[in-house]
């Protein structure tokens, strides 16, 4: 049986479906606009309460929650593995392990990196003034996530919100909806107020509602489709977004490599969680000379993995998470074949199980103008292309609309780091693979159509703040020499500004200062003759 997403007559209703069995998971409700909405103002109410908390308080709560996700470690990602097809052990590796890491380091760091900043203002601080930047929370922090990492993904970004003040609604996916509610039920249990983090379950249209109320910010995983069509949306309200929106990603992987290792490393990085990730590699490169040996390296790796339902623990791969997504799968693979590529192990939808599993796929003689090279596929599939030179590498890699990640696999250190500056991509590794967005300590996001601004990392947590910037004069006795009226002395005191304080030079600006007292004098002589014609 294939997971299908049914509204069971009931147009209020979602069923989820283990996609590996075709067995009802659960069900929840799909939330109206109005209560959509409703869920919006009482996050306001408990963001005007949370966003006077503590940061040790704040802390207090994220450190509780690890608690309770640890003392129900296998329920949760038999609950993961149950919604999504993947794996028991995939769900704790790749899931829930990667957060729990996360949680730990914004606890036990948040504070330092949201510090009031002194900010070096040049001579201005000459003229005794200071700044410094204080961050506050945004206010409601709306999370759509999709159903490719349903845990991991919501509760990272919903953490890293409350502690830096704000107050989150999820609106998980509708494949994956109970994990979602988890997450809620993880926060309640840890002791969170009322309505600080809420849930509302249902499809696309429960996320436009979500969009439409006008939250403060928007933390989007999904298509580029659906993220154009928030970021329109939001724009209406000047909600920021950040949109995470997945990639082609490329693996490079020159004859200096260690090829035993790339070979594990590009079968990991191709198919675990089915492919399904958004820093899968879509695309692999190998440099012509070993491109026959790596390959046939690649083929026996593959056909040592096990496919089944994700609760077993010696399986490899999973199901796809949706019938859909196996009918891209099976659309890309179609569509390689029609254009000349060859399928080196795969190929096809594996029917000796039940549920909707996709073989995993070696494909060769790919070109770059493949349609399939082109647009995500999101599956099972790992596509070999080959290159002669450094250049040529770099140049097929960054021949994608997208740039989430890539990985460059080499010997020779400086030629890796090299090459990985030139690829347009916001995460590239060297001799690694996918796994970074399991590093919640840098910044996670995408050049190109990969997506718009940054989870995780320092550049993460700026996303959920806004900066203040207070700016004092410590001296404030005299006017401005730039303060009205305008007269002569003031241009000249302003072509004085443009030659030599905006040089940042000292000595230069020392050269300003006859002029600069002229015109404080002569608004000084301004001020009084003033006072002296009104008395
Ligand atoms: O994504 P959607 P889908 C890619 C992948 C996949 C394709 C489609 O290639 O085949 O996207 O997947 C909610 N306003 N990625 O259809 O539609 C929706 O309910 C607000 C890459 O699942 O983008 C769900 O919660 N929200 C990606 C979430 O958006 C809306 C991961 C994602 O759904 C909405 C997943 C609307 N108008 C898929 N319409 C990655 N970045 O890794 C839908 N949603």
């Amino acid at each position: 049986m294939s997971r299908v997403l049914k509204f069971d007559g009931a147009p209020d209703e979602i069923i989820s479906f283990n996609p590996a069995t075709g067995e009802e998971v659960g069900r929840v409700p799909q939330t109206s606009e109005e209560d959509v909405r409703a869920a919006i103002e009482r996050s306001r109410a408990a963001f005007a309460q949370w966003k006077r908390t503590t940061f040790a308080e704040r802390c207090r709560l994220v450190m509780k929650a690890r608690d309770v996700i640890l003392s129900e470690l296998d329920d949760i990602a038999h609950l993961i593995s149950a919604e999504s097809g993947k794996p028991f052990g995939e769900a704790i590796a790749m899931e829930i392990a990667p957060v729990l890491d996360l949680m730990q380091y914004f606890a036990r760091n948040a504070h330092k990196m949201l510090r009031p900043r002194k900010v070096g203002i040049g001579l201005y601080a000459l003229l005794a003034r200071s700044s410094k930047v204080v961050y506050h929370p945004l206010g409601v922090v709306a999370v759509i996530p999709a159903w490719n990492y349903p845990f991991s993904i919501p509760l990272g970004e919903a953490a890293m919100a409350l502690l830096a003040g704000n107050s989150v609604v999820i609106k998980p996916s509708e494949l994956t909806p109970l994990t979602g509610l988890k997450i809620v039920e993880i926060f309640e249990r840890a002791g969170t107020p009322k309505d600080l983090v809420q849930v509302v379950t249902g499809d696309g249209r429960t996320g436009a509602a979500l969009v439409e109320a006008a939250p403060d910010k928007i933390m989007f995983t999904g298509s580029v489709a659906t993220g154009k069509k928030i970021a329109a949306s939001a724009a209406k309200d000047l909600t920021s977004v950040v949109l995470e929106l997945g990639g082609k990603d490329p693996m490079i992987v020159f004859k200096d490599a260690n090829l035993e290792l790339a070979a594990d490393a590009a079968v990991w990085g191709a198919f675990c969680n089915a492919g399904q990730s958004c820093s899968s590699v879509e695309r692999l490169y190998v440099e012509e000379t070993v491109a026959e040996k790596f390959t046939s390296m690649l083929v026996g790796r593959v056909k040592q993995l096990k496919q089944g339902v994700g609760s077993g623990e010696d399986i490899s791969i999973g199901a796809m998470s949706s019938e859909k997504q196996l009918q891209i799968v099976e659309q890309h693979v179609e569509q390689f074949r029609s254009e000349g590529a060859t399928i080196a192990i795969g190929g096809k939808q594996n029917k000796s199980l039940s549920g909707s599993f996709y073989e995993p796929t070696i494909i060769t003689n790919v070109r770059n103008d493949m349609r399939a090279m082109q647009e995500e596929t999101f599956g099972p599939t790992l596509p070999i292309g080959t290159f002669k030179t450094e250049h040529e590498a770099i140049e097929l890699a960054n021949d994608s609309e997208f740039g989430l990640t890539a990985s460059v696999w080499t010997r020779d250190l400086n030629k890796g780091k090299r090459v990985a500056k030139q690829i347009e991509a916001g995460s590239v590794t060297v001799n690694e693979v996918l796994y970074t967005h399991g590093i919640g300590q840098s910044p996670w996001g995408g050049f190109k159509n990969s997506g718009r601004g940054r989870t995780h990392g320092f550049e993460g947590l700026m996303e959920l703040v806004q900066p203040q910037h207070i700016h004092v004069n410590h001296l404030a006795i005299l006017p401005n020499a730039w303060w009205l009226p305008y007269t002569s002395t003031a241009v000249e005191t302003f072509r004085g500004f443009a030659k030599y304080f905006a040089s940042g030079s000292v000595l230069k600006t020392s050269l300003l200062l006859p002029q600069l007292f002229r015109r404080i004098r002569e608004l000084q002589k301004i001020r009084k003759d003033s006072l002296r014609n009104k008395n």
